[in-house]
C-alpha cells in the first residue's frame, strides 16, 4: 500500500495549483490511492472565513491547513494543499509538521505576465485596479520556493503532462 503523505502546491494566483492537484487527485484515485485536495475554495469559505489576505491572516490561514492536513495525513489520506503560500517562513512553519518524508513541496511556476494573462476570475484587472488590497505578485510578494522537492512550470506543460511529471517524481523519491 501506499504511505499518505501532505503534497503542498505553492504558486502564484492562476498559476494552476488547484487545477493540478485536482488532475493529480483523480489520477491518485484511479490508482486505489485515497486522497483529499484542500484549496482556497473550500477552506477560505469555512474553517478560515475569518481571514484576510494580510501576511498574519496569510500565517494563520497556512497553520490551520497544515494542521489540517496533518490530521488528514494520520487518517491514512494523501492530501493534496493547494495555496499561494506567499512566504518562505510560512511554508517552513507547515513543512515543520511533518516528518521530514511526508512533506512533498512542489512550485507551480508561472510568470505574473501569464498569470495576468490568464485572468480567470478576473482577479488581476480588478488588483491593478485597486480594488483588492495586497494582491499577491501585484501589491504583496511571493518569494519564489528555495528548494521545493519539484518544480512544475505551467507554462510549457499541460495540466496532463505536468500530472505525469508530478507522479514520475512521487515515483522517483518513493513516494508512489
Ligand atoms: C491573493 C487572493 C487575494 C489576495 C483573494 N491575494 O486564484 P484564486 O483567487 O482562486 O486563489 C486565490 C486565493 C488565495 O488564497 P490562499 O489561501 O491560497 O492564499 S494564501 O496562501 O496566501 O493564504 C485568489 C483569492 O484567494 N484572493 N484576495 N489579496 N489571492
Amino acid at each position: 500500500g501506499h504511505r499518505s503523505r501532505a503534497i503542498w502546491f505553492t504558486g502564484l494566483s492562476g498559476a494552476g495549483k488547484s487545477s493540478l492537484a485536482f488532475a493529480l487527485e483523480q489520477y491518485l484515485y484511479d490508482q486505489g490511492v485515497r486522497c483529499y485536495v484542500l484549496d482556497g475554495d473550500n477552506v477560505r469559505h469555512g474553517l478560515n472565513r475569518d481571514l484576510g489576505f494580510t501576511a498574519g491572516d496569510r500565517q494563520e490561514n497556512l497553520r490551520r491547513i497544515g494542521e489540517v492536513s496533518k490530521l488528514m495525513v494520520d487518517a491514512g489520506l494523501f492530501v493534496l494543499s493547494a495555496f499561494i503560500s506567499p512566504h518562505e517562513q510560512d511554508r517552513e512553519m507547515v513543512r515543520q509538521l511533518f516528518e521530514p518524508d511526508d512533506f512533498i513541496e512542489i512550485y507551480v511556476r508561472c510568470s505574473i505576465q501569464e498569470c495576468e494573462r490568464r485572468d480567470p476570475k478576473g482577479l488581476y484587472k480588478k488588483a491593478r485596479n485597486g480594488d483588492i488590497p495586497h494582491f499577491t505578485g501585484i501589491s504583496a510578494p511571493y518569494d519564489v520556493p528555495k528548494s521545493p522537492s519539484f518544480i512544475i512550470d505551467t507554462e510549457q506543460w499541460s495540466i496532463e503532462e505536468a500530472v505525469q511529471e508530478i507522479v514520475q517524481h512521487l515515483e522517483q523519491i518513493g513516494a508512489l
